[in-house]
């Protein structure tokens, strides 16, 4: 007889073999551990892991090549969610939050950066130049103008355009936290270099149309990124305010340590994230992780999530499994 308890039992199970399979046919792409190697959020993770792998390939350090991985997408003004044409807070100001962190678990970080188009090498030199991990808003431009960085207006007409439509049809909107696959740029790299040592960079403008003053996950270590250079490293992307609420990146780095895969971790710290959020179903969430062997790994919430991976073998762009099927 099938009690309720047995039925229960077997979906649950069931659920949970599917589950395992799926992350089983991703740790298998990832049989072969491979370093050097560097992993990005999304499609344009595929030119900026170009960029992060010059550094790597000539025997530079993950902690250059994450910086020019970033750098990358920070110039690039086609992507509109970090950087330069990043789509500004809801009353028209483009303020970019970054962080970095190397092997010697030394970290720095900006938010609230205005004017600067690559705030993820000022948050290089927060971590090199102070005894600080974060400047934000007018003191981390003057620290960047201190140090050799110019002003730039961040605002491209394709991102006015936008927002000035965005404002027309939202005239009492507060918030807008949907994050989709469409609106969806911000980039988190880790990278292991030839002598084994992590690091990991994330940089974005921020969730489009934010409150002024609205600092997500990205420049916060341990929510946007984490590298242990002992374990392995991961970033995030998606709705901030989710990932800060579970220590996110964190959270997938002590996983390793406990002895999950890199895929295992982001999907466990994924449910924490859900278990968290109970607006779960209407946000987005991805994690990407590597560990010290060069195995990699990923998850989100909803399906469309993407990462590039450049190794010695080339560039390549992976789906990532998904807690929601497509
Ligand atoms: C934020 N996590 O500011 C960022 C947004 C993001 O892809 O990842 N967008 O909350």
């Amino acid at each position: 007889m099938t009690t309720r308890r047995n039925f229960l039992g077997t979906a649950v199970a069931v659920a949970a073999a599917t589950a395992d399979a799926t992350l089983f046919a991703q740790d298998a792409i990832n049989e072969k551990p491979m370093r050097p190697l560097v992993l990005s959020t999304w499609r344009h993770g595929v030119p900026a892991n170009k960029a992060a792998w010059q550094v790597l390939s000539t025997g530079g350090t993950a902690l250059d090549a994450v910086e020019a991985a970033a750098r990358d997408s920070e110039s690039d003004p086609d992507n509109m969610s970090v950087g330069l044409g990043g789509r500004p807070d809801r009353d028209g100001n483009v303020t970019l939050d970054a962080c970095i962190m190397g092997p010697d678990g030394n970290c720095g970080a900006v938010a609230c950066l205005t004017e600067i188009e690559n705030p993820a090498s000022v948050a290089r030199l927060v971590m090199e130049r102070t005894p600080h991990v974060m400047l934000v808003g007018e003191g981390a431009q003057e620290f960047a103008l201190a140090n050799g960085f110019t002003r730039t207006n961040l605002l491209t007409p394709k991102a006015r355009n936008e927002w000035e439509k965005w404002k027309a049809d939202h005239p009492d909107a507060v918030r807008e936290r949907q994050v989709n696959v469409e609106n969806h740029d911000t980039i988190g790299i880790v990278a292991v270099d030839s002598a084994g040592d992590l690091a990991g960079a994330c940089t974005t403008s921020g969730m489009a149309w934010k409150m002024h003053g609205r600092v997500g996950d990205s420049p916060i270590i341990g929510a946007g990124l984490y590298v242990d250079n002992e374990v392995g490293a991961a970033t995030a992307t998606g709705v901030g305010e989710a990932v800060i609420r579970a220590v996110g990146s964190f959270l997938v780095v002590e996983l390793m340590r406990q002895g999950r895969s890199p895929a295992e971790a982001c999907r466990e710290a994924v449910e924490r994230v859900v278990a968290k959020n109970p607006d779960w179903k209407e946000l987005q969430v991805g994690f990407i992780a590597l560990d010290k062997a060069g195995r990699i790994g990923g998850y989100a919430i909803q399906p469309g999530f993407e990462y590039a991976v450049h190794d010695a073998t080339g560039g390549r762009l992976e789906t990532s499994a998904s807690r929601v099927s497509q």
